[in-house]
């Protein structure tokens, strides 16, 4: 393939509810999707990086910068393009892992078409239908949350993970312990928002047979995590952490993590996500599939990489009506807890023209 345009669309997608995490409230999404035009295909990238550099180094209009001066130009050059010699020939390009993810996505997604051949398949998944669990932001209040908890449960989600930071941590995990009873798997998730010196208080979250406690500590404070899983029983799990395979296998080795949250936009793609999948499945670390809050676009790929056999923990791969009241594609729905994953060419699914011209802000056309 050659790329002939590439496209760069905005959306601004506002979410159902405010999601808060302990780095911040998300009320809009600023949505950035990359759209490859070939010859014998196009293909969708959905961009994960938020408006602010909050969740990581990267945001959106850093994103579109880095693809319009450096990332498309760079593919530009390529006559014999296919997915593989995506992350090659971006190396020189240090970082920018989820502005090379969208466009990698995009490409992937255009050639699988051109094969028609579907993600799942092309990244060896093993399931048609994955369990989908719902991460719960923080509240002003725990009725509240106890009521958010209770709805996901009515609707089928099969685990809860509750935004931790200190201050909201004990407390929102004993409420939802007593309200909805010891079996209900759950987990807590703090990004980064503690300090090796918190682990005293992180500790008494044991009580409560959490699944695992997702990146207690910084991103770059690997070694943090490995001393505090000396100090707790809970079993950690990394996300900001794990940016890479290489960075997995390191994480693993040194006993930072016992599970790791695979988001195919935190490190690159999905060919680097599957990579991850390998050497966690060849050190016998269970993985799942982690969200950024995507549009339908997104969404459908994670769920082809959730199908994958070391995915044995439910993921954050929820539902559209749990993000948006209009998805820009054909809504997923819960049907006993899960989503199917989809069976067609590539990503297997593509924007509605009318819902997604509904929602974009803006359209920049690169021509290599
Ligand atoms: O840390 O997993 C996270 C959303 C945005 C940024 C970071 C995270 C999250 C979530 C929600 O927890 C996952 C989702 O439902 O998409
Ligand atoms: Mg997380």
């Amino acid at each position: 393939m050659k790329l002939d345009r590439v496209e760069l669309r905005r959306l601004r997608m506002p979410l159902v509810s405010p999601f808060r995490t302990s780095f911040g409230i998300e009320t809009v999404r600023d949505v950035l999707l990359v759209h490859v035009v070939t010859a014998e295909a196009e293909g969708w990238g959905e961009c994960v990086a938020d408006a602010a550099p909050a969740y990581s180094s990267e945001y959106v209009d850093g994103a579109v910068d880095v693809l319009r001066r450096f990332l498309v130009p760079a593919l530009a050059e390529q006559d014999h393009l296919n997915a593989t010699s995506v992350a090659p020939a971006l190396a020189r390009f240090r970082g920018h892992r989820m502005a090379k993810a969208a466009l990698e996505t995009a490409v992937l997604d255009a050639e699988l078409r051109m094969r028609g051949v579907p993600l799942s398949r092309e990244l060896g998944a093993v399931r048609d239908r994955v369990p989908c669990g719902v991460s719960v932001g923080i509240m002003d209040s725990v009725d509240e949350l106890l009521d958010a908890v209770g709805r996901y449960l009515d609707e089928g989600y099969l685990r809860i993970k509750l935004k931790i930071e200190p201050g909201w941590d004990v407390e929102p995990v004993v409420a939802v312990r007593k309200r909805f009873g010891a079996e209900l798997p759950l987990q807590v998730d703090a990004n980064a928002a503690y300090t090796l010196a918190d682990a005293s208080q992180l500790a008494k979250l044991d009580a409560f047979d959490l699944l695992l406690i997702e990146q207690p500590l910084a991103e770059n404070d690997v070694l943090g995590h490995a001393r505090l899983a000396a100090l707790m029983r809970t079993p950690i799990c990394l996300d900001e952490s794990i940016t890479s395979a290489r960075a997995a296998a390191d994480a693993i080795t040194l006993g930072a993590c016992r599970i790791v949250n695979i988001k195919p936009g935190r490190v690159g793609g999905y060919l680097e996500a599957r990579r991850i999948h390998d050497v966690c499945a060849a050190h016998g670390i269970p993985v799942w599939c982690g969200g950024m809050l995507e549009t339908g676009l997104g969404r459908a790929a994670n769920l082809a990489l959730a199908a994958l056999p070391g995915f044995t923990l439910p993921g954050d791969t929820s539902a559209s009506d749990r993000y948006y009241h209009a998805d820009i594609t054909e809504p997923f729905v819960l049907h006993d807890g899960h989503l199917e994953v989809p069976a067609g060419p590539g990503i297997g699914i593509e924007p509605a023209q009318d819902a997604l011209d509904a929602v974009t802000t803006s359209s920049e056309w690169c021509a290599p």
